[in-house]
């Protein structure tokens, strides 16, 4: 629909950004932090372009306080970042490590002293590399015990000070790229295996929402979902119908079992007769079904068109850009299910991600139907090569474009009836890229480095930096 006057955004509106440990802290081995799965993974040749790592990032960990007193200069409302589990729990288990919660409550104060509300995330994809050698990670039902007392340790040291926490970041992400395309770790290839340690991240997520109730009771807790709402690629019955297959194995298959506690009935039937399925023992259904989240994290960068692909069809395919080649990725697919195809309505960046504001609107709409939960923006953002001029000059327009379209997006869905609690940009200062190095920038503030060289880590403000101020200072009426 089309509105005349769009409604305003709440009062206490979140304007954020947000981050991730393993992509700008650095730091990697200092006071005290354990090796995650990602400190290791990324040192094997060929995993990440150009090789590279977060070992010093964007070096945060040491100058957490310059990129605060930018928030704070920007007018940042909201500050979303991950703690680093093997910084609390080096072995991810056993003896808490001082240093590691010095930090992160030094940071949490910093914030709270500039009047950012600071937005908790438990896991952001660096699991602790001692329990992945010990049990395989999230492939044994150990991890729900050791990742709800390292969560239970944080709700009792900052539970009093955060309101806003984000159980698990991208829970299909990580364990699609860990356990079906190999591109994550553990660089696995099963799809069995992948849906059992599915199975087990729903359970230690529902797990450490029950905790937080206990701990934090007038906090607010959710999973952030990487969300890419699924179009039908023209109005033939047959790829509407794989439109709502992809979107049920895509889409539904997480986001049911967070907000319903149960599993879609058509996509498990599929596991089932393929012999996949997760294996759901007495109790698991129970626990689901009880720990609902207070919101709906989103992290929302495009939406997918697919079309009916036939039984010998296009599989999935290794082709993935992460080198900013337009036009690289290469066709995929489920053979007699789906197959995603070009939408010709849309652009798209460098690295071939469809640019779609009005994609936002359709899924923030199609979850309040579905779910009827308050939705928080927890990422949102364009990738894209910057160029830093002379006298420090990042004209980052195709950003400020791309934010603004969103935002407005964002505003219409609040006019139709969505309860929006924040917006969180990706990211505040530019950041690493898990595969895609450091050429592929998101930030307002643009950090002097690059995969060759660390250089001096600078921080300079981008054109972006200004515009998004004036859009908080205007609560979102400047757009
Ligand atoms: C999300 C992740 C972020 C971030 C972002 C951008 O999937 O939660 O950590 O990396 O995507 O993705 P990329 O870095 O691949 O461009």
């Amino acid at each position: 629909m089309i509105h005349e006057k769009l409604d305003s955004f709440r009062d206490g509106f979140l304007w954020g950004s947000a981050s991730a440990a393993y992509q700008v802290e650095g730091a990697w081995n200092k006071d005290g932090k354990g090796e995650s799965i990602w400190d290791i993974y990324t040192k094997k040749t060929g995993t990440t372009y150009k090789d590279t790592n977060g070992d010093i990032a964007v070096d945060h960990y040491n100058r957490y306080k310059e990129d605060v007193a930018l928030m704070a200069e920007m007018g940042l409302k909201a500050y979303r970042f991950s703690i680093a589990w093997t910084r609390i729990y080096p072995n991810g288990r056993g003896d808490v490590n001082e240093e590691g919660l010095k930090f992160y409550d030094n940071l949490i104060d910093e914030l709270i002293k500039n009047d950012i509300k600071p937005i908790i995330t438990l896991y952001h994809w660096d699991l602790p590399q001692y329990l992945q050698d010990l049990y395989g990670g999230w492939e044994s039902r150990e991890i729900i015990d050791d990742f709800n007392n390292y969560c239970t340790t944080l709700f009792k040291i900052f539970g009093k000070k955060v309101k806003y926490w984000v159980s698990l970041n991208e829970q299909n992400v990580f364990l699609t790229l860990g356990y079906l395309t190999a591109l994550h770790p553990p660089g696995v290839k099963d799809h069995k295996r992948m849906l059992q340690a599915n199975h087990i991240a729903n359970l230690a997520n529902a797990k450490v929402i029950e905790s937080f109730r206990n701990y934090v009771p007038n906090g607010m807790i959710g999973p952030s979902f990487a969300f890419g709402p699924v179009y039908a690629y023209s109005c033939n019955p047959k790829d509407i119908l794989a439109a709502e297959d992809a979107e049920d194995l895509n889409c539904n298959w997480w986001l049911d079992v967070y907000c319903k506690g149960t599993y879609p009935s058509f996509a498990l039937k599929y596991y089932e007769k393929l012999g996949i399925a997760p294996i759901i023992e007495d109790g698991d259904l129970e626990l689901l079904e009880k720990a609902k989240p207070d919101f709906i994290g989103i992290n929302y960068y495009q939406t997918s068109t697919v079309a009916m692909n036939p039984l010998d069809g296009v599989t999935f395919s290794e082709g993935m850009n992460n080198t900013g080649k337009k036009g690289t990725t290469k066709e995929s697919g489920i053979p007699g299910i789906y197959k995603n195809v070009k939408n010709k309505f849309l652009e798209t960046t460098n690295w071939d991600w469809n640019i779609d504001p009005t994609g936002l609107r359709v899924g923030l709409r199609r979850l309040t139907s579905r779910y009827g939960l308050p939705i928080l923006i927890t990422e949102n953002g364009l990738g894209e090569f910057d160029k830093l001029e002379n006298n420090d000059i990042v004209d980052d327009y195709y950003r400020i474009n791309y934010l603004n379209q969103h935002i407005k997006a964002c505003k219409e869905s609040i006019t139709d009836g969505v309860e929006l609690l924040g917006y969180c940009t990706w990211s505040f200062t530019d950041l690493l890229s898990w595969l895609n190095g450091y050429q592929k920038r998101y930030g307002f503030v643009y950090v002097d480095r690059d995969e060759n060289n660390e250089k001096d880590l600078r921080r300079i403000k981008k054109k972006s930096f200004y515009w998004y101020k004036n859009i908080i200072e205007s609560n979102g009426e400047n757009l």
